[in-house]
């Protein structure tokens, strides 16, 4: 074995000694030299490390893979080992996700392959007797992220599942095209295709190769369930115990042999390639239910799709919108697909700077809009040109904000957004808008002034989703969805869905901003003047170590007597309070709160006023994936814009001097 120059700096002569010492040490069964280099791992952990070495070894059969991990075990890099073999990637409503390295603890052929096993034989369990199991896989265009397709399609076919796949079928990935040196983008989808194909073929479930707007190194596995939804407990439950009974390769049905199943799959019809009219349905369901017979895009503006997959579907919408093409300007450097999202530091337009490429752009052919879509196209972001000329990019709940009061006025009438009358023509009482429960309170007083109703739901569009599911059950009408974190839901999916945002914000710039005469911040201030003025302070406090959020949350429920709550935080007066971790709200008759509790996860909700009675309402909870405490504040005020910022602001300083005291705890502060 050859391992790489750079990886043995060190392996001088005298290290080569040490390495027959250790080979004699092993014999023996004796870990001493291993204990002195890596004295933070027990012994047993370091045969455990050495087992996992083994396991990775004899299932991995990429060559370059199973290199890197032989090296670091000559190299007895137990730490790096540690971190790659020992705890497996896990699997949860969120799917996989992680970067792309070889180990158990990483997304790579090995993990897909033993999640896809898992998720299929659970399928096969689950799906109800009498319906053919079948699974919907999209990817975009990630590094490796048609590969993980291709091999989640091998596991399903072997299975004899039907697998509606949104790929190519001719043009395979590099790793198993020799011929080919990058991916064939062509056939890439957004997102929300997964769950709309779903739907269209009512499929049991889906699976979306995609990291959304993470780094480049990054990659992830997001699963649908059969109603189009993301997975919900207890699927993520079941599907991830699944896995752990899945793990050894089901070589009895030759599952690594992806290009033959592959061929196999497509001549006997289990495989079936639905790019090209799924794309012509989704394109059709757009101009069905969101753009109106006779809308027309007046203005200049500019589209990115951030290095990502939305262009190709977004263009062929403008190709006939309301009957005519529409015109939009490119993002040169930014429109094709390109995995390492070269010309931005992060590939999320909620981070700043990201639109500074798009915004030049605008600048340089005198648009006043800049509308752009995340990676995967699942999530919608816009900037605008203000009257001083500057330019400002709208936060998620503006963006909200603007939607709702929108579809407001279109369903207040009596219409609907798109074509299809049928499609939304109910009364305001019967009608819905959903809003995680971080996202802003407008809507709310917007339901109680204007008589509809609203719902708000754990953060995370799988349970918006699956809320607008049960509401439409019912038979009420639900257009609109949303959570701050810029994901909108109109009627194509119960996701988010970024194409769909897009599409409708051009209409709603059309109607309210195409003259010029009214601004976006202008159109804010109307509706914050009907519905009150909604500030947020939001920011999070970055972890060391993340066992530390737990504790800070117990010390501040052990400064009071279970069972109540407190009356107050530094000098504000606590009105209510809801803690879902322990399963508390103070607003319920039997104090149980309505939202499902999750003892797993820290999240309290207050609402506070000070004593010239203005209001916030904050939500404090620790981040499902990183080691960050997030805060999310909302000052309210009927008199001023000013006054809903301090008491947003004066909120967060009395949570960070009371509860959070980020010196003691060492917690680095972003606003
Ligand atoms: C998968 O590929 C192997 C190897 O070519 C083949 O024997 C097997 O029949 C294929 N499985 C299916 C279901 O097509
Ligand atoms: C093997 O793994 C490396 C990454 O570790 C990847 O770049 C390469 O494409 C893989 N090769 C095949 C044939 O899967
Ligand atoms: C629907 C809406 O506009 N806002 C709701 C979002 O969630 C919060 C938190 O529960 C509700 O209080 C809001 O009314």
């Amino acid at each position: 074995m050859a391992c790489h120059k750079t990886q043995f700096k060190s392996f001088d002569f005298s290290s080569i000694f040490v390495y027959l010492c250790i080979h004699l040490a092993q014999v023996l069964h004796i870990h001493l030299y291993l204990m002195s280099a890596n004295p933070q791992f027990t012994s047993s952990t370091l045969a455990e490390i050495d087992q996992k070495v083994a396991e990775w070894l004899a299932l991995d059969r990429n060559e370059s893979s199973r290199q890197e991990i032989e090296c670091l075990h000559k190299l007895k890099d137990y730490n790096a080992l540690s971190k790659k073999l020992l705890h497996r990637i896990s699997f949860g409503t969120a799917g996989l996700r992680s970067s792309m390295e070889p180990g158990f603890a990483h997304m790579n052929d090995v993990t897909i392959l033993q999640a896809s096993q898992g998720l299929i034989a659970y399928l096969l369990k689950n799906v109800a007797h009498g319906t053919e199991p079948s699974i919907v896989i999209g990817y975009d265009h990630r590094h490796h992220s048609q590969r993980f397709a291709e091999l989640t399609a091998s596991v399903a076919v072997v299975s004899g599942l039907k697998v509606y796949y949104l790929g190519s079928v001719d043009r395979l990935s590099p790793e198993l095209d020799s011929l080919r040196k990058t991916c064939d983008y062509t056939l890439t989808v957004h997102t929300p295709m997964v769950p709309f194909t779903i739907k269209h073929f009512g499929a049991s479930a889906g699976v979306m190769v995609t990291a959304s707007h993470n780094p480049a190194k990054d990659n992830g596995y997001k699963v649908y369930y059969g109603n189009g939804c993301q997975i919900i407990p207890p699927h993520d439950v079941g599907i991830a115990a699944s896995i752990d009974s899945n793990l050894s390769p089901w070589l009895d049905k030759n599952v690594w042999d992806v290009t033959e199943n592959f061929t196999a799959g497509l001549e006997s019809g289990r495989l079936i390639a639905v790019h090209a009219d799924m794309t012509k349905s989704y394109v059709e369901a757009i101009k069905n239910e969101l753009i109106a017979p006779d809308a027309s895009v007046s203005f200049p503006f500019v589209y990115t799709p951030m290095h990502g997959v939305g262009r190709p579907v977004f263009a062929e919408i403008c190709r006939n919108f309301g009957g005519k093409a529409i015109q939009f300007a490119d993002v040169e450097e930014q429109q094709e697909p390109d995995p390492e999202f070269p010309s931005v530091r992060f590939p999320n337009p909620e981070e700043k700077g990201a639109l500074d490429h798009a915004i030049a752009k605008a600048k340089k052919i005198g648009a006043r809009f800049v509308i752009a879509n995340d990676p995967d196209a699942d999530r919608f972001s816009a900037a605008f040109q203000c009257k001083d000329s500057t330019w400002r990019q709208l936060t998620g709940n503006e963006i909200g904000a603007l939607f709702a009061s929108f579809v407001l006025e279109i369903v207040r009438n009596g219409g609907s957004l798109g074509s299809n009358p049928a499609l939304g023509t109910q009364a305001l009482k019967e009608t819905y808008f959903l809003n995680s429960t971080v996202s802003s309170q407008l809507m709310k007083a917007m339901a109680a002034k204007e008589g509809f109703n609203y719902q708000d739901t754990l953060t995370g569009f799988k349970w918006i989703g699956n809320k607008a599911l049960d509401l439409k059950k019912q038979g009420f009408f639900v257009p609109f969805g949303y959570e701050e974190a810029i994901g909108y839901m109109f009627t194509l999916v119960d996701d988010k869905d970024g194409i769909s945002a897009a599409i409708v914000f051009l209409q709603l710039c059309q109607r309210w901003f195409a003259d010029g005469a009214v601004t976006p911040d202008e159109k804010l201030q109307q509706i914050y003047e009907s519905y009150g003025w909604f500030k947020e302070c939001n920011g999070y406090y970055k972890l060391d170590d993340v066992s530390k959020t737990e504790k800070i949350f117990t010390t501040i429920r052990s400064s009071f007597e279970p069972g109540l709550y407190p009356q107050k935080i530094g000098d504000l007066k606590v009105l209510e309070w809801r803690d879902l971790t322990i399963g508390f709200d103070s607003k319920t008759l039997n104090n149980k709160p309505i939202l499902p509790t999750d003892s797993s996860s820290q999240m309290i909700t207050a609402l506070v006023e000070d004593s010239e009675s203005r209001i916030a309402r904050f939500t404090c909870r620790g981040s499902g994936t990183e080691p960050k405490l997030k805060v999310y504040i909302e000052g309210k005020s009927d008199k001023s814009e000013a006054d809903a910022v301090t008491i947003a602001r004066h909120c967060w300083k009395m949570l960070e001097t009371n509860w959070f005291h980020p010196e003691k705890n060492g917690l680095e502060v972003v606003v």
